[in-house]
């Protein structure tokens, strides 16, 4: 069977993110609301600042980096309030933002920069070291090389984001036009169910649609972007990273479209997060399950007053019923569920404030404009409360992997859907429920580890014959962890110190979220079908047993 939204379908316009966003005729709140807010400095972007700031660096890319349709921008920075005028303004002059992981290593950035083929790097200073030297090994000059944040180049060399020049001539001044079905506004990297991170093609019409989903799905649960029952408008804690799909989409550009005020942090630190959240009165935030964990669990929370929190909303990874209830005990607030993926866009099942409690571990229903199937194994279509493959299909369903056309089969079924690699099954009032996932990937505090990835740097090391990393599960942090089995080469000794030596040579290579934090088993073989496949299956079940002991 089909599952339906119950919700009505909203009307997509088909027009670019930067008109839905910035040139609309009716807000329901003023152009002067500072919309973006430095947790650390204090300074502000209003509506009116954010707009002429993008535009400027729009006008500038056009002009002095002659930047066309279609050109690709990477930004490789944490969260800056910057972060918007860069990417409203790129997308604004035609052009497609490739989002990185901040702490990605040389080798992880040069790897996203050359597969998107960026014609530049924005970055902030304190970064610029891994920068240039990706930079460098993917033929990037210098001069294309621009910052954003507080910080400029003290050699002077590198431009700010800010300075960069227009000039007065006509055809610069005006915003390039896409077609927003077609024109892709970003390349947001995921593993997807297999293999390497590739970049997903999101068009803007993917984004403008889940905006829209999203915003209307969030309005249920009573946010006000301006008055409200205090006479505040609602303000969020903007931690999730801005390069990751669910900060880009649910924080970066539902900030702009509904007006709720974002404090925005480079990287969470929960005492930094419980002070932002008591002296600015943010009334909600969306988060990955650890930091759920942080404000049910840690001591520190006890010495801020966050009472003016109305829920929080978590995503990105499984999310148990405890830690909801944790929440609950200590704060008195709900915590609801959302889901989604890069590919689309993100969100595709968000959970009303209302309903946390009634449909608890539940991931929601689906959001307007949204079908699912659930299929089994042999691709047959399951019903009600039977577990399969969860399939989905909208409007927010992304463009396929950049230069990959040979996945469309394996990603899309013959009518369109899109195939998740997560399991789980709906209720009979269409309450989705995540129970497993399919496909390879590991989420490391909601961060996509690719065990492809892992696996080939593993295979890279002289004394490893083969190996298969799997995730395993930290029952005291209540997480999602990555662990490598290992066939060692004759002779070589199957120690624990090995074992932590080999950790540490995985480390020195990989982003920190990549490390494998689940430990390193010896084995003799890795377990494989006759035609060659790891059986991945095997050893997840040998490391559930393991943790559950
Ligand atoms: C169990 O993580 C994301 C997007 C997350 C998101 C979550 C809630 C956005 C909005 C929102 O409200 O994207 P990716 O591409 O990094 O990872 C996607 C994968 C899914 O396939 C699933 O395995 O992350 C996992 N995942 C979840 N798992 C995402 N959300 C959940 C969830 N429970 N709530």
């Amino acid at each position: 069977m089909v599952f339906k939204s119950n919700h009505a379908d909203l009307a997509i316009p088909e027009v670019d993110i930067w008109t839905l966003l910035f040139e609309r005729n009716e807000k329901e709140w003023t152009d002067d609301k500072e919309l973006f807010i430095d947790g650390e400095t204090g300074s502000a972007y209003n509506f009116t600042q954010l707009k002429s700031t993008a535009l400027n660096f729009g006008k500038g890319l056009k002009s002095q980096w002659n930047w066309k349709k279609g050109d690709v921008l990477g930004i490789f920075s944490p969260n800056s309030i910057d972060y918007a005028p860069v990417v409203f303004g790129t997308l604004w002059a035609g052009g497609v933002c490739s989002t990185a992981n901040p702490t990605y290593t040389v080798k992880e950035l040069a790897f996203q920069m050359k597969d998107s083929k960026v014609k530049g790097i924005a970055t902030q200073l304190a970064m610029l070291p891994t920068v240039l030297e990706a930079a460098q090994q993917i033929g990037i000059p210098e001069d294309r090389i621009i910052l954003i944040g507080h910080d400029r180049d003290p050699s002077g060399k590198l431009q700010h984001f800010t300075q960069l020049k227009s000039t007065s001539l006509l055809n610069l001044s005006y915003q390039t036009r896409v077609d927003p079905k077609k024109d892709l506004a970003f390349l947001v990297y995921s593993s997807g169910t297999t293999g390497l991170p590739k970049g997903v093609m999101l068009s803007h019409t993917n984004i403008v649609a889940n905006v829209l989903q999203f915003s209307s799905a969030e309005k249920r649960s009573g946010l006000h972007c301006m008055g409200g029952p205090d006479g505040k408008g609602d303000k969020q804690l903007a931690v999730l990273p801005f390069y990751h799909v669910y900060g880009l989409t649910c924080i970066l550009h539902a900030t702009v479209w509904d007006g709720y005020q974002a404090i925005a942090l480079p990287k969470f630190e929960l005492e930094k997060a419980c002070k932002l959240i008591q002296d600015y009165q943010v009334t909600f935030a969306y988060v990955p399950p650890p930091i759920i964990l942080g404000f049910a669990k840690h001591p520190i929370v006890d010495k801020y007053d966050l009472s003016s929190l109305k829920w929080l909303n978590s995503g990105a990874a499984p999310l148990t019923g405890e830690l909801v209830d944790a929440v609950w005990e200590r704060l008195t607030i709900p915590t609801k569920q959302g889901y989604g993926l890069s590919e689309t866009a993100p969100v595709t099942h968000m959970q009303s404030v209302l309903e946390w409690a009634k449909f608890k571990g539940s991931v929601g229903p689906l959001m307007a404009n949204m079908e699912a199937k659930v299929v089994d194994l042999d691709g047959k279509e399951l019903s009600v409360g039977e577990d399969g493959e969860i399939w989905l299909r909208g409007p927010n369903v992304f463009q396929g992997y950049l230069n990959r056309p040979e996945l469309a089969k394996d990603t899309f079924s013959e009518c369109g859907f899109f195939k998740t690699g997560d399991i789980g099954h709906s209720d009979a009032k269409g309450n989705f429920y995540i129970t497993d996932r399919l496909k390879e990937l590991i989420k490391y505090k909601g961060f996509q580890v690719a065990p492809a990835e892992l696996e080939g740097i593993l295979l890279g090391h002289s004394e490893i014959a083969d190996a298969c990393v799997i995730p395993a599960f930290d029952r005291e942090r209540s997480e999602e962890v990555p662990r490598a089995y290992l066939v060692m080469k004759e002779g070589v000794p199957r120690t624990d110190e090995k074992a932590k030596e080999l950790i540490d040579w995985v480390a020195s290579k990989v982003a920190p979220h990549k490390q494998l934090r689940g430990g390193i088993r010896f084995i003799d073989e890795v377990p494989k079908n006759p035609s060659g496949k790891i059986l991945r299956r095997v050893l997840k079940e040998q490391a559930k047993k393991e943790d559950r002991a």
